[in-house]
């Protein structure tokens, strides 16, 4: 851990009192001008230290920049990101996520960038994430529950953002079956949710959260123009990506708990009080097939209910994609 780091440490656990200029020379063995160094450099990433004579020092406000010690500053979680790993900068954080799991990282670790250069989406689709715009996080999980469970939190995670963007914008989102959050007809976050098995074994799970923050419709990328949004066009104001990502992990470990105590059906509730279009017809897809029907809702165990509009016979579907027609939207 580098001084710097152990400087934050200690400055944060002290976010009530002043620590005086002695101890931290003490315990970091650094010279009294080595810290007032270290201030000023800490105050030039965004940091507000105030520095009193006789007293010490103490930290006022953290940087909206993410990073491992701003994410951590005020974050209340038992277990989730207790280890963050921030890049600035990366092909994809479900790469690396993958990398640690496979390493034997612990669950609740995530993985954080401020831009993506390869992000991705389901089946090879490509995610696109600028810099400083947008929240682009894996989680490492690592359930003790059977692989065919796993889809389950991709809804369970649906819903945790559908909450924290309803809070922070009393705006409602709706989630399109299964992993899109959607306001006004435009797609706000993705989630993509990829596992590694062994026959009745999780080994690990990793979702990886997209969303679309503070993009203008300018600089959103132009392939998403007319299908994207994002919570600053939506809003109409600024959001603060550290505090927002805070709120998505804090959330996330509640909704977490309560499924692992009361299981699905009470994520099931949620995410149908979110549901797009629960009731109406829509086009279903798959690899080779495609046809029409009407949503009829999620099943208890996260499959996709629809009535095919031929034969009117209720079907139940693990993956596919789906859409509306023309004469709905
Ligand atoms: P998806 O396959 O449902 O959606 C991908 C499609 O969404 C693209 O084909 C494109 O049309 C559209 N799209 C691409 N970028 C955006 C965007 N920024 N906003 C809105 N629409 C877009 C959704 O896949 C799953 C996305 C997960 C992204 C996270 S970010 C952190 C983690 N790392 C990573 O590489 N992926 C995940």
């Amino acid at each position: 851990q580098s001084t710097r780091n152990k400087l934050i440490e200690i400055l944060s656990n002290n976010q009530e009192t002043y620590i005086s200029g002695q101890l931290i020379s003490e315990r970091l063995n650094i010279s009294r001008s080595a810290i007032w160094k270290h201030m000023r450099e800490l105050e030039k990433d965004g940091y507000v230290i105030e520095g009193k004579p006789k007293r010490g020092y103490r930290i006022l406000e953290f940087p909206k920049k993410i990073s491992e010690n701003t994410l951590k500053w005020g974050l209340e979680t038992e277990w989730i990101a207790k280890t963050i790993i921030h890049k600035p900068e990366t092909t994809s954080t479900q790469h690396i996520a993958h990398q640690l799991a496979q390493e034997g990282a612990s669950h609740g670790t995530i993985v954080i960038a401020d831009e993506q250069t390869k992000g991705k989406g389901r089946m090879n689709r490509k995610w696109h994430s600028s810099k400083n715009e947008g929240i682009w996080m894996s989680i490492i999980l690592r359930p003790a529950i059977p692989p065919h469970k796993a889809p389950q939190l991709t809804l369970l995670t649906a819903t945790v953002l559908a909450d924290v963007i309803m809070k922070e914008t009393n705006i409602k989102p709706y989630i399109k079956w299964p992993n899109d959050i959607i306001i006004h007809n435009k797609k706000m976050s993705g989630i993509l949710t990829e596992m590694q098995a062994e026959q009745d074994q999780v080994q690990y799970i990793i979702i990886g959260i997209g969303m679309n923050v503070n993009q203008d419709i300018k600089s959103l990328h132009k392939e998403i123009h007319t299908k994207a949004t994002s919570l600053k066009m939506e809003a109409d104001k600024e959001f603060d990506i550290r505090y927002l990502v805070q709120k998505i992990l804090q959330q996330f470990e509640k909704t977490y708990e309560l499924y692992l105590q009361k299981g699905f059906p009470v994520i099931k509730t949620k995410w149908e009080s979110y549901g797009f279009r629960i009731g109406e017809k829509i086009l279903i897809k798959t690899m080779n097939h495609e046809w029409k029907a009407t949503f009829s809702g999620i099943d208890h165990d996260g499959g996709l209910l629809v009535r095919n509009l031929d034969d009117g016979k209720m079907e139940k579907l693990y993956s596919a994609e789906i859409d509306w027609f023309r004469e709905n939207s």
